[in-house]
C-alpha cells in the first residue's frame, strides 16, 4: 500500500535511500578489511613482510627457548629469503595463560602441556626449504623443535582406528591434516626456534608445524593441537580449492 504511494509522492526519497545504502555498503567493507585485512588472502597471495600494522605483535611466553648449538649459529647457515606473513584471522598473540598444547583423539596416551613443560621437551635441529605455492620460497631454514614422529609415538596411536592427523591452529579457524604415512616423514617437526630465534607471532609462533616436502599451507602456523582421527578432514585451503597432497613439485 504505502510503498507505491512512496514511490509516487516522493522520487528524491527512493533515491536517497539508494545512496544511503550505496554509502552504509561501502563503510561495511572498509570497516571489513580494517577489522580482517587479511581475510581474503589466499596461499596464492603474497604478503609483504613489512607491511604495516603487525609489527608490533608479539607473544609473551616465558621462559623463553633457548637454542641448541646447531641453531645458534644456525647450521643451515641463515635462511635465505623472506617469510610473508600470512593469517586468516587477527593475528592471534600468546602469553603463558592463553597458550597450551596436547595431542588427542585415537591414541592411548592423551597429553596436554603448558608452555613451562613444553619448552623441556628434548628438541631436534633440521633444515629444510619451505615453499609457498605462489613461487615465494625461503630456502636454508633451520628449525629447532620436535619430529611430528615423536609426539606420534609418544601419544601411542591406536594404529588399527587412527588413519589422519588432524592439525588446529591456536587462531581457532585454520586446521590442516596429514596421513598417518605422510606424518612419519622424518623431516616434518614442530618448530619452536627458526635460526636460533623464538618464532615470531607473525611467523606463528610460538610454535608451528614445518612440512617441508609440501606447500606453505600444510604448516599449519599457532599451532596447539594434534588430534588423530579415524576419518579424512578437509583443511582450511582444501575448503576452498588447494590439493590436499600439497607435495611440491609432483
Ligand atoms: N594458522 C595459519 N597457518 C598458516 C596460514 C594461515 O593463514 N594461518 N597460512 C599458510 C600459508 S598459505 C603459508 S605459505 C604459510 C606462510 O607462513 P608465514 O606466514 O610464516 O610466511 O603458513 C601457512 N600456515
Ligand atoms: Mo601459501
Amino acid at each position: 500500500m504505502d510503498r507505491d504511494d512512496k514511490k509516487e509522492s516522493s522520487g528524491h526519497y527512493s533515491r536517497r535511500r539508494f545512496l544511503g545504502t550505496l554509502l552504509g555498503a561501502g563503510a561495511l567493507i572498509l570497516t571489513g578489511s580494517w577489522l580482517f585485512p587479511r581475510l581474503f588472502k589466499g596461499p596464492e597471495a603474497k604478503e609483504n613482510g613489512s607491511s604495516g600494522g603487525v609489527g608490533e605483535l608479539e607473544n609473551n611466553l616465558s621462559p623463553l627457548p633457548q637454542p641448541a648449538p646447531e641453531s645458534d649459529p644456525p647450521i643451515g647457515g641463515g635462511a635465505k629469503g623472506e617469510f610473508a606473513p600470512f593469517s586468516v584471522t587477527e593475528f592471534p598473540v600468546f602469553d603463558n595463560s592463553n597458550w597450551s598444547f596436547k595431542v588427542d583423539g585415537l591414541v592411548e596416551q592423551l597429553r596436554q602441556w603448558d608452555w613451562g613443560d613444553f619448552v623441556k621437551l628434548k628438541r631436534q635441529v633440521r633444515v629444510s626449504d619451505f615453499h609457498c605455492v605462489t613461487g615465494w620460497s625461503v630456502t636454508q631454514n633451520t628449525w629447532e623443535g620436535i619430529p611430528l614422529a615423536e609426539f606420534l609415538e609418544q601419544a601411542q596411536v591406536k594404529r588399527d582406528e587412527a588413519r589422519t592427523v588432524k592439525f588446529y591452529s591456536g587462531d581457532g579457524v585454520y586446521t590442516d591434516t596429514l596421513t598417518l604415512e605422510q606424518a612419519a616423514m622424518e623431516d616434518v617437526i614442530i618448530a619452536v626456534l627458526h635460526d636460533g630465534k623464538p618464532i615470531s607471532a607473525q611467523l606463528g609462533g610460538p610454535v608451528r608445524l614445518v612440512i617441508p616436502q609440501m606447500y606453505g599451507y600444510k604448516s599449519v602456523k599457532w599451532l596447539t593441537r594434534i588430534e588423530l582421527i579415524a576419518g579424512e578432514h578437509t583443511g582450511y585451503w582444501e575448503q576452498r580449492g588447494y590439493a590436499r597432497d600439497a607435495w611440491v613439485g609432483k
